[in-house]
């Protein structure tokens, strides 16, 4: 009897992994050049995918920080999963007030130095712009989406985004210098391969 459960465990543990192999060789990985009207690259693009079916894995959604360095906020722009805790450690040594008035999440962490005790969590998608009460240059933009295929351009203007299963896909893109943020300009692929495509920023005039 022993024997016959200790089988069937190693069985099951066996088919597990094998599942998980397959998954591993199926997860694909689109590089996304973000450009603007005159082709040149931009940075700091928040990217996502959204499978054409509106069908999302389900959320584990993780953590993210967002440190405070010589009275600026680093990253300038973060990219991340509905249901995601961000933490705020300040890392200069005078005290700084992050806070938010967007929708999606208004809170305030008043005047800290070191790290705060909790996370703030982003439980709703959207745009939310952080500023401090203290230093109004200090900016910072969080973009919260739904779904778990998020990446951001680097200076080169590519992003990655990582882990698609083979699918249809709508790619979206935003930056904070977008001319009309209500678009979000946009690009369907179906992937059965690691592929590429080119995104186009229409930003509003320097
Ligand atoms: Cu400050």
């Amino acid at each position: 009897m022993i024997q016959t459960i200790s089988r069937r465990v190693r069985y099951a543990c066996g088919w597990a992994a094998l599942m998980g192999l397959v998954q591993a060789a199926s997860a694909l990985t689109v590089q996304v050049h973000l450009v603007d009207q005159q082709a040149h690259p931009v940075s700091d693009a928040a990217v996502y995918a959204v499978p054409s079916d509106g069908k999302l894995p389900p959320a584990h959604p993780g953590t993210a920080i967002i440190d405070q360095i010589h009275r600026q906020y680093v990253p300038l722009v973060s990219i991340i999963q509905t249901g995601t805790s961000v933490s705020f450690p300040n890392k200069d040594n005078i005290e700084h007030d992050v806070y938010s008035f967007s929708p999606p999440k208004t809170f305030e962490l008043d005047l800290y130095s070191g790290v705060p005790s909790h996370p703030v969590v982003f439980d709703k998608p959207g745009l939310v712009v952080l500023g401090c009460n203290i230093h109004d240059s200090m900016l910072a933009y969080v973009y919260v989406v739904d779904s778990p295929y998020v990446g951001k351009s680097d200076e080169h203007g590519v992003a990655h985004i990582d882990n698609l299963p083979p699918g249809n896909y709508e790619f979206r893109a935003w930056h904070y210098q977008l001319a009309d943020p209500a678009k979000l300009p946009a690009q369907r692929i179906s992937i059965g391969a690691d592929a590429s495509l080119t995104i186009e920023l229409p930003l509003k005039p320097q």
